[in-house]
């Protein structure tokens, strides 16, 4: 890349930004899943070293005001994508492993930017989204009739769900990766199929990790983990838990290598840190978190992989990686993997308060890094308020495109601010939780809407932030400690305001 020519595409109308002019960068999109604010070396975490991505930091810019749109997987990913608040749609909660594609094949999407600007596009790693055009009818013994190259992925290697949801094999380029003949596959959400072991009524076949009881991963038993759903067959096609950021890697890597000549875009989204928590016996034992901190170094492990595939390909200089995290962490999640009792003091929201699943701080602010060498100046530290809903069209904004009318319609060009130039920085971000409370954030206040929902998550021991009473807390102050609403209704009128003219639109 570094000699390449000026870069023309007829799709590209606008000037290109300066450092995208000489050559438009690589860009690697790498999103962790559950990966929490306070989980990572560069942003205090205790016990687990993270090297790689540290460096990432080191050379880039780390921001510590950055938030997904969502603090679950699906309506984060999908906003992320697609430059839309997943709240305007009523069906992008948390999806089956046979829900059907939630993008639609004519949504305007992250990858149909980078694709109608020449890039290669590729999804790798866990999806999220749904996959076929109807949900629990998909064959997956046939090539999947809707996906991923309907939204402008040229390539996709990737796991229809979670690893605790079934299916439980890769699919590459709409059909099952090493797909095995001699074992259909079958998948529902509804029943088990006769004969079928689950974790509920066979836990001594658990041989790899217990469920917690009364959670929901007692349906079908795969590599000796209960899953969510119930599958049949797959041979060898089924994952093997352990190897699973192998293969993630293994395939990111070859991408990188099969488009090392042109410009490239991958949507890089790792197994890691969600449950289960299984990774390779390589990367257990070294610290005392036990698995939750195994699966963190693991991650890491993962990006110094690609960083290492770059640099030896002589296309670090010119790739611009965003290294983030779907949604806040999670400490049990409903495996007997111990996170809990092995913390030693770490704190995986690092100072917020709220988990995954929560309107508060912990379940939305995430970590985000920025490193292009031959674009971002190192070594900067931004405050700046961000959301993953601007990726798409500061994405735009650097390569010079125009997203068409109607689509993308909540994402702002905020490129300057990725790239730490300075700029106007957005006045407000909006959080949604796992029971759609909405929450307005500014630079200095947050706001999260009343709501009715249960205040507590036993099992995950999440305080979700739901409350019948509006809330307001000083965000300069870290904690949501003190409820503000009463004292300063002036602001709290104002965001709510801003809230409802965001629904309206
Ligand atoms: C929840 C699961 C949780 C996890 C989450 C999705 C239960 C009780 N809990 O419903 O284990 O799978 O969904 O996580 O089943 S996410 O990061 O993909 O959004
Ligand atoms: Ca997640």
């Amino acid at each position: 890349m570094k000699n390449a020519p000026l870069f023309f595409s007829p799709l590209l109308l606008l000037p290109l930004s300066t450092a995208a002019q000489q050559a438009p960068p690589n860009v690697v999109v790498i999103l962790a899943d559950d990966l929490g604010y306070g989980d990572l070396g560069c942003y205090g975490a205790r016990n687990v070293e993270t090297p790689h991505v540290d460096r990432l930091a080191t050379e880039g810019i780390r921001f510590t005001q950055a938030h997904a749109v969502a603090a679950t997987s699906t309506p984060s990913r999908y906003s992320l994508l697609t430059g839309e608040y997943s709240w305007r749609r009523p069906d992008t909660d948390i999806a089956a492993g046979n829900a059907k594609m939630i993008i639609t094949p004519n949504q305007y999407t992250m990858a149909d930017l980078f694709h109608s600007a020449g890039y290669r596009t590729g999804a790798i790693g866990k999806w999220h989204l749904g996959l076929g055009d109807e949900t629990a009818a998909q064959d997956w013994n046939a090539p999947l009739p809707c996906g991923l190259q309907d939204i402008g992925f040229d390539y996709h290697y990737i796991m229809a769900a979670t690893a605790d949801r079934v299916p439980c094999v890769f699919i590459e380029n709409g059909f099952v990766a090493n797909y095995d003949p001699t074992a259909p596959i079958e998948v529902s959400y509804e029943k088990n199929f006769p004969g079928e072991p689950t974790g509920r009524d066979n836990p001594e076949q658990l041989y790899n990790l217990k469920s917690c009881p009364n959670h929901g991963h007692n349906h079908s038993i795969v590599n000796g983990i209960g899953r969510i759903g119930y599958m049949k067959g797959g041979g060898k096609a089924l994952w093997k838990d352990e190897n699973i950021a192998d293969s993630i890697a293994e395939h990111a890597v070859k991408f990188i290598e099969e488009n090392r000549d042109r410009p490239f875009f991958l949507y890089l989204c790792t197994n890691d840190i969600h449950v289960p928590r299984f990774p390779h016996d390589r990367f257990r034992g070294k610290n005392k978190m036990g698995l939750r901190g195994d699966a963190i170094a693991q991650f890491d492990w993962t990006v110094g992989r690609v960083v290492e595939a770059l640099k030896d390909m002589g296309l670090d200089d010119n790739t611009l990686i965003l290294l983030t995290s779907d949604n806040g962490p999670v400490v049990n999640d409903g495996y007997e993997d111990h996170a809990e009792e092995l913390l030693h003091g770490h704190r995986p929201a690092g100072p917020l308060r709220g988990n995954k699943y929560s309107a508060f701080e912990g379940g939305t602010r995430v970590p985000l890094i920025a490193r292009w060498p031959k674009g971002i100046k190192g070594g900067a530290e931004s405050h700046t308020l961000m959301s993953h809903i601007d990726l798409l069209a500061s994405f735009g904004e650097m390569l010079g495109a125009r997203i068409p009318k109607g689509h993308a319609t909540d994402s702002q060009p905020h490129l300057g601010n990725l790239l730490g130039d300075g700029e106007h920085a957005r006045p407000y971000v909006i959080e949604q939780s796992l029971s759609h409370t909405l929450s307005v954030r500014t630079p200095e206040w947050k706001y999260i809407e009343p709501s009715d929902g249960r205040a507590f998550m036993q099992l995950e021991k999440v305080e979700t932030g739901n409350s019948p009473t509006p809330q307001l807390y000083d965000v300069r102050v870290d904690g949501e400690k003190e409820n503000l609403a009463e004292k300063h209704p002036e602001v709290v009128f104002e965001l709510q305001n801003i809230l409802r003219r965001e629904r309206r639109k």
